[in-house]
């Protein structure tokens, strides 16, 4: 009997190390220690011993039923132990890999000059305004002094729509509104920037869509003056605080007088070099004083207020602040032209 029990110890502690879950586990503990498990098996054969053998025997069999529900409870935290650095082992990270880089975007450099250009009048009390791309042609010819007959049509042909709605050719129609609408009242102090459109070869200095920046102010008593001011301020700010403007005689029908405004040449400062074409200046705007017809078509009279307007094209002024020799380049979107335009996000 003795020996029967020993046998089954040495059985039992054998096949424990051979369980690897707690599935094989429980099956060892009902097999062996269970209620119809070998161990009881054998203690209900203790009816047959003698009286003296049985307290003996009794006591080796609990003994040895403690040794294996001890044995089997470290049995179980080892296997508890082994399967949680199995998992650490397998959910290990490390953390000094490099993360993923996000593929953020930038601004286009056209609508970082056109913010830029915003800014700097915003400073000066104008407010930003925009307007439709598609207009009529009393917004973008007749109210600006540009009856049909008129050869700057020509100059400006466009894409038309019907014989009365077309592609704007500036933004001034966007101006001309905000008169019309303001009136009787002032002051005016507006820029519009946006897109607009002409019948044009494409080529490296031209396209058939651009984007331009107008300014307008109307007020009482505003003089060319008031215009080289706001423009030096505006130069300045772009080009850099040494920059002077200089204004030279020209013609648009919307403007009486009117001016080409030059900017002195920011890679040179003036002294000739091969962007200035050894002029030491460089053509940036058309600038003029709002010729009285304009304001009488708003409803203004010419004789109680007076204004001053300017249009600069952003593309032209993006290629000189970069030194960018071709205006397509602003459209193809080759990432290895617009990215060396990518400000910091
Ligand atoms: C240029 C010249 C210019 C204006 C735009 C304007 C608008 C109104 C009345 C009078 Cl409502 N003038 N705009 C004036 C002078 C020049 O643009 O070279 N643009 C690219």
């Amino acid at each position: 009997m003795e020996e029967t029990l020993r046998e089954l110890e040495r059985r039992a502690l054998q096949e424990l190390e051979q369980c690897e879950d707690s599935n094989q586990l429980e099956a060892w503990r009902l097999r062996f220690l269970g209620k119809k498990g070998q161990l009881t098996a054998v203690l209900r054969g203790m009816a047959k011993l003698s009286e003296d053998e049985r307290p003996r025997i009794g006591r080796l069999a609990n003994e040895i039923r403690d040794a294996l529900e001890e044995a089997r409870v470290s049995r179980q935290d080892a296997l508890k132990e082994k399967e949680r650095r199995r998992r650490l082992e397998s959910e290990r990270l490390d953390v000094t890999v490099p993360g993923w880089r996000f593929a953020v975007g930038g601004l286009h450099p056209l609508t970082r000059i056109i913010e830029e250009i915003e800014e700097i009048f915003l400073g000066m009390g104008f407010e930003i305004r925009e307007g439709p791309e598609v207009e009529l042609d009393y917004y973008n010819f007749e109210a600006l002094n540009i009856p049909k007959d008129h050869p700057a049509r020509d100059m400006q042909d466009t894409f038309y729509i019907t014989e009365e709605i077309l592609m704007r050719t500036h933004t001034s129609p966007m101006q001309a509104r905000t008169l019309e609408k303001t009136c009787p009242s002032v002051p005016v102090k507006i820029i519009v920037p946006g897109r607009v459109y002409r019948r044009d070869e494409d080529d490296a200095t031209h396209s058939h869509s651009f984007v331009q920046v107008e300014g307008l102010m109307v007020d009482r008593g505003v003089r060319m003056s008031d215009l080289k001011g706001v423009l030096t301020v505006f130069v300045r700010g772009m080009f850099g605080e040494d920059r002077q403007i200089r204004l030279r005689p020209s013609y648009f029908p919307f403007t009486e007088p009117s001016a080409e405004v030059d900017v002195s040449c920011p890679l040179c400062d003036g002294a000739g070099c091969r962007v200035c074409k050894g002029s030491g200046w460089i053509e940036i705007l058309g600038a003029g004083m709002v010729h009285p017809y304009v304001l009488e078509k708003a409803g203004y009279d010419p004789d109680e207020v007076s204004g001053f307007a300017f249009g600069l094209g952003v593309e032209r002024t993006a290629m000189l602040k970069y030194g960018i020799d071709d205006i397509r380049h602003f459209y193809m979107n080759d990432l290895h032209f617009l990215r060396q335009f990518r400000r910091g996000l």
